[in-house]
């Protein structure tokens, strides 16, 4: 895509990155409607950096998948056919009524998008709560950060970054866990690194040797799924040795005799026989970060997406508590958030559980202030969780139809055979999306969308920075941006339903969607509209016209109802599935620097030849053992299916331990995952699954050997 500096550009628009959270600002630079180089800008939250999706990856907007006009299947069995957005509308929306009408507005579900804007993830959720009548809304947090979002949430009343990336000079010492930051956030990566070599001290919690654990000063290769031990053991050992920060303790948190029972057996050496880390080592960190001026924390999905994921994430809270890493510049509870918008997609209430600004469908008095905002009575009912739902299907009382923007379940969510079974059996699905995905052959409608470089509205990156995109193209044929289609089905649905006022969906454009949301959430927006996001970024809370935004959360109270930290107990859970003697290996999922989920975008880029094929690792002592070659196929099995991919022979991978990408959807690693959830967040359980592997020919690769 970059062509030499002498080519004169037709014209240079400033906007953010769609891929990752980081949300860096770039400069496309456009010749005959076609981007010929990417550009970082100097300013935060980049200064200058990029990486190869950023610079390379952008293809997609072009490529013949794109979709381009409405499309309808009239009868189920039928073929999807070209149709006049007004008909498209008048299907989808009549159908979701009927629906409705049959079964009670609780058999939809409407799936918001943390690729889409904030004003449209508001919409979304406007969507489900206003005009269909139902608290059934979710989007991808929920396969994420959903176990970061229950634990931060109860302890801390907030469950956003607490601190900042430009703090990352200011941490003594940087505790990174299951984060492969240098691929995932890279500009973060990079500028960890930067700061380790400057002095912090890095410690890395990772099973896989990967990017940073190479120059970390203490790496804990633990077990997987073992993090609530390791992280208890250490809190328990800076409580014994008197460590910890009594006077922050006394003063901000609550819960501590109940937190104290439950890590009673959490000793040094029952944790080394439990996460495989010498005790010496687990004890060093813990020194290390209690006696740190400022220690930040950092993690994602190695957390996260575990049968326990919110009490991994609860030892971390109750970790930064005790040693009072929290309210600090340099401090902090970082969750790095995956999805350029994901961070906007929860704080515009795209969540079954709470309205814009995370306030709860469960009180009375928010419903009613938005029963009026919208001239819409407010469901009681609580909502479900996306992976509630899908599970749901087919069953009584369950979902009938689904309403899906910008999300790719037949790639992404667990358990492949068990999704396409569900999906075949709903009665009516929409995919409203920008390409050909793969859950695209299952919609009865079809809404083509506008990309990011289409449309105007704001993205939130992981660090709380609103940003304005802007319209670099015009979309292709008959796309439409996301925030106008769902205005006009909330219009046409309002109107069947009789559920809102239909004068409600009339909107000029996205800045007139985000007046809406920011009269009814000042506290965290009301000093932010797209006038003075056109001159400055600014991070909420920014309640006032006059207030810069807020960095460092929590510096004298916590936003829980007591305005303490509540410490909670973290008991370890093993997980669901234990390899045994047919399934001698643990499925560790994820991803790699070049590819983004199940490739959709990525793949339909120059990414493609970049990193043409899936490679699953695989640690030598466990290649000899099962006599894999290096380079070789090899089928990776599971009790749900199989796939076959390339072996990685290396020691990246811990032994016992195979490692494989998500990104390639026709070996999709979603073959292989199981449908079970961490009880209190509803996460699948990705990041473990027994496997056994098998060379796809013996005799060659035993030959090899
Ligand atoms: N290139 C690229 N970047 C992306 C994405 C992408 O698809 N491609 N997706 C974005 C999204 S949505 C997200 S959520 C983020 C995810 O970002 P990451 O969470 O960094 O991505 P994963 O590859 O899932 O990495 C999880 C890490 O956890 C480790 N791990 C596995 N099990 C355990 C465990 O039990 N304990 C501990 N402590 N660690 C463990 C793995 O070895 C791995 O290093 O990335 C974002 N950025
Ligand atoms: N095994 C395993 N599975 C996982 C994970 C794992 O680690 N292991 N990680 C999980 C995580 S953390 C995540 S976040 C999910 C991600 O899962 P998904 O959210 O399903 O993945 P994406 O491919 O990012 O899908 C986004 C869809 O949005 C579309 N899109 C892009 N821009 C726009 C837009 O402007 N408008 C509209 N309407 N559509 C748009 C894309 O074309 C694509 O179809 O996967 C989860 N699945
Ligand atoms: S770090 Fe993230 S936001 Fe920045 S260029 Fe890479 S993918 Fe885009
Ligand atoms: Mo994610």
């Amino acid at each position: 895509m970059n062509r030499p500096l002498h080519v004169q550009p037709d014209r240079v628009v400033s906007t953010v990155c769609p891929y990752c959270g980081v949300g860096c600002r770039v400069d496309l630079y456009i010749k005959n409607e076609k981007i010929y180089r990417v550009m970082a800008q100097e300013g935060p939250p980049n200064y200058g950096a990029l990486c190869v999706k950023g610079r390379f990856g952008l293809g997609f907007l072009h490529h013949p998948d794109r979709l381009t006009a409405p499309l309808i299947r009239r009868e189920k069995g039928g073929e999807l056919e070209p149709a006049t957005w007004d008909e498209a509308l008048s299907f989808a929306t009549e159908r979701l009524a009927q629906i409705a009408r049959e079964h009670g507005p609780d058999a939809l579900y409407f799936v918001s998008s943390a690729k889409a804007s904030n004003e449209e993830n508001y919409l979304m959720q406007k969507l489900a709560r206003a005009a269909a009548g139902t608290h059934n809304v979710d989007h991808c947090a929920r396969l994420c950060h959903s176990s970061s979002t229950a634990a931060l949430s109860r302890s801390l009343g907030s469950a956003a970054m607490s601190n900042t990336i430009e703090e990352i000079p200011l941490s003594d010492v940087i505790l990174v866990t299951g984060s492969n930051t240098v691929e995932t956030h890279p500009v973060i990566g990079a500028m960890i690194k930067k700061a380790a070599r400057n002095g912090a001290y890095l410690i890395v919690v990772d099973p896989r040797r990967v990017g940073l654990a190479e120059v970390a000063d203490l790496w804990l290769r633990l077990r997987p799924g073992t993090d609530p031990v390791l992280f208890g053991a250490m809190a328990r050992y800076l409580i014994e040795t008197g460590r910890h920060d009594r006077r922050f303790v006394n003063r901000r948190a609550e819960g501590f005799d109940a937190w104290w029972e439950s890590v009673k057996e959490y000793t040094l050496e029952h944790a080394e026989s439990v996460t495989g880390v010498p005790a010496a080592k687990i004890r060093e960190a813990a020194e290390r970060y209690a006696a740190a001026g400022a220690a930040a924390t950092y993690w994602a999905m190695g957390m996260t997406q575990h049968n326990h994921g919110t009490e991994n994430v609860q030892a971390l809270v109750n970790l930064a508590v005790l040693t009072g890493q929290l309210g600090k510049p340099g401090a902090g509870l970082n969750p790095l958030r995956g999805q350029n918008n994901v961070q906007g997609a929860g704080d515009m209430g795209a969540l079954p559980n709470v309205y814009p600004g995370y306030q709860p469908t469960a009180s009375a008095e928010v419903r009613q202030r938005w029963a009026d905002t919208w001239g819409a009575p407010q469901p009681e009912t609580p909502g479900v969780t996306m992976t509630q739902a899908f599970e749901s299907i087919g069953r009584p009382g369950g979902i009938h139809a689904v309403y899906l923007m910008g999300e790719d379940p037949i790639t992404s969510e667990p358990y492949q055979e068990h999704v396409r079974a569900a999906l075949e059996k709903l009665d009516f699905l929409i995919v409203q999306d920008i390409l050909k995905n793969e859950t695209f052959p299952y919609a009865d409608v079809v809404l083509p969308a506008a990309s990011f470089a289409e449309k105007h509205g704001t993205f939130t990156n992981t660090d709380r920075r609103v940003q304005l995109i802007q319209p670099v193209f015009d979309p292709p044929g008959e796309a439409r941006p996301d925030w106008w289609i769902l205005a006009e089905a909330g219009r046409r649905l309002s109107l069947l339903t009789g559920q809102s006022n239909p004068d409600t969906w009339e909107y000029s454009g996205p800045d007139a969607i985000w007046d809406e949301l920011r009269r009814n959430i000042p506290e965290m927006f009301g000093g932010i509209d797209h006038a003075r996001l056109a001159r400055e970024d600014l991070r909420w809370p920014c309640p006032s016209k006059t207030s810069p935004g807020v960095s460092v959360l929590f510096t004298d109270r916590f936003y829980t109802d007591t305005g303490r930290a509540k410490l909670m107990p973290a008991p370890w859970r093993p997980p669901a599935e234990q390899p045994g003697d047919d399934y001698p290996l643990v499925l560790s999922t994820g991803r790699v620097l070049y590819h983004w989920h199940g490739g959709v975008l990525s793949r339909r880029s120059a990414l493609s030849k970049a990193y043409p094929e899936m490679k699953v690792e695989v640690n030598p002592a466990d290649a000899e053992r099962y006599h894999i070659a290096d380079g070789k196929p090899v089928m990776v099995i599971s009790r749900r299916g199989s796939i076959q991919a390339t072996a990685w022979v290396t020691d990246r991978a811990p032994e016992g331990v195979v490692f494989a990408p998500i990104h390639f959807a026709e070996q999709s690693a979603n073959r292989l995952t199981k449908n079970t959830y961490d009880p209190t967040s509803k996460i699948p359980e990705y990041k473990f699954a027994a496997v056994r592997l098998e060379p796809l020919d013996p005799a060659e690769a035993a030959a090899e050997i």
